[in-house]
């Protein structure tokens, strides 16, 4: 019988490439979905998965949502990509963030552990976790954590139980910390897919003009579609543990900015971008950098993608989709 995997975001960037991922490795995939008044599919259909994926209803913050699927489905493994995700919004709504990133993981572990404790856990942690904590300019596994934003607190807490779990009940829990991945269905708010929307756009005749916050923070950006396989592979050991996951290099946003707009053929960026100050937010992350060499010593992952053919690939993807409209 087919391996069951439940995954939560399943509507998001990530969710999409993990279940075309698992179901390329014969899986049978569920994915978790909120109550929408009209949901949208796209995310699975730009990756032509739409009807291999089985729905159920549920949502991170209410308990029983999840004590109900975890009774009914028992999977082998759970990957919990839910997350109110977007460090700009999580200042103004800090609580639902909390209540989402935070005490839904509490929720869904202890569903697992009153319900399937067999089940193998992933968290989706995050570099953000870092935020300042900064050992010479390169973050590990063994670098201190100091968030910079609400999202940032309540990934921290989620990191935690995680851990929590593995020790105090002998689950197997896995916490990626993933630096930045991106895609063509990055949502557009996140910076990457705001530019190369924007120049896109810009390009076609559709916009005059891009405004952006800080140009100088520096990210370490790959490819989603390479960082679901490592998430895979952690649930593959004998033993579940936290590893960071990146490229191991990184870019400034004006770096970004420069690159898309050459890619369609642009030189002179400058006229086109404007400094916003809505974009720029109440404490910054300034620079982040992975040290990814647990995830490659020990689940033989690297990522495949270049920074130039990620920009490249998702300017083309939005001059498409735009040209096509
Ligand atoms: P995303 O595109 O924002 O997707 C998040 C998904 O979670 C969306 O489908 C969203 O549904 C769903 N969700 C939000 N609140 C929920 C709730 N209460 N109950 C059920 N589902 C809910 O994020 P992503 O980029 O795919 O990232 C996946 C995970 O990895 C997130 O946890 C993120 O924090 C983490 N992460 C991402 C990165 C990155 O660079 N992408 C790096 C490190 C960690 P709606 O469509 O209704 O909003
Ligand atoms: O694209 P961003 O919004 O991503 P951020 O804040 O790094 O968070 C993303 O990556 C995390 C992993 O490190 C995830 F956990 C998280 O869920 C999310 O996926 O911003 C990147 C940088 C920031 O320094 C921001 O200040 O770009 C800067 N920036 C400059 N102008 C902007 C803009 N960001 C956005 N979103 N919009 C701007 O106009």
């Amino acid at each position: 019988m087919a391996k069951k995997a439940l995954i939560t975001g399943i509507l998001g960037q990530d969710g999409p490439y993990l279940a075309k991922h698992l179901l390329e490795n014969g899986y049978k995939v569920y994915g978790l979905i909120r109550r929408y008044s009209n949901p949208t599919f796209d995310n699975l259909d730009f990756l032509k998965i739409t009807k291999e994926v089985e729905y159920v209803q549920g949502d991170m913050a209410d308990e029983a949502s999840l004590y109900s699927i975890m009774k009914m489905l028992q999977p082998a493994e759970v990957y919990n990509l839910a997350a109110q995700s977007f460090v700009g919004a999580s200042w103004e709504q800090a609580k639902i963030t909390t209540e989402i990133n935070a005490l839904g993981v509490l929720f869904m572990l202890n569903a697992i552990k009153f319900f399937s404790p067999a089940t193998k856990f992933y968290q989706a942690s995050t570099s953000e976790m870092f935020g300042l904590g900064n050992d010479n300019g390169i973050q590990d596994e063994q670098t201190n954590f100091h968030p910079r934003s609400p999202y940032g607190v309540s990934k921290v807490y989620a990191y935690w139980m995680t851990v929590n779990f593995r020790e105090s009940y002998n689950m197997f829990t896995a916490n990626g910390i993933l630096f930045n991945h991106e895609s063509p269905i990055r949502g557009i708010q996140f910076v990457t897919r705001k530019i190369t929307d924007g120049v896109a756009r810009i390009k076609l005749g559709l916009a005059k003009d891009l405004r952006l916050g800080n140009l100088k923070s520096r990210r370490d950006w790959g490819f989603a579609g390479d960082y679901v396989e490592a998430m895979h592979l952690m649930l593959q050991q004998d033993k579940g543990d936290d590893y960071v996951v990146g490229t191991g290099q990184n870019h400034s946003v004006e770096e970004f900015v420069e690159l898309a707009f050459a890619e369609v053929g642009i030189k002179d960026w400058q006229k086109y971008v404007i400094a916003d100050p809505r974009f720029i937010r109440p404490a910054e992350v300034p620079d982040l950098k992975a040290d990814p060499s647990k995830a490659k010593k020990i689940l033989g992952w690297q990522p495949k993608t270049s920074f130039k053919e990620l920009v490249s690939m998702m300017v083309k993807a939005d001059l498409l989709r735009l040209s096509q409209k």
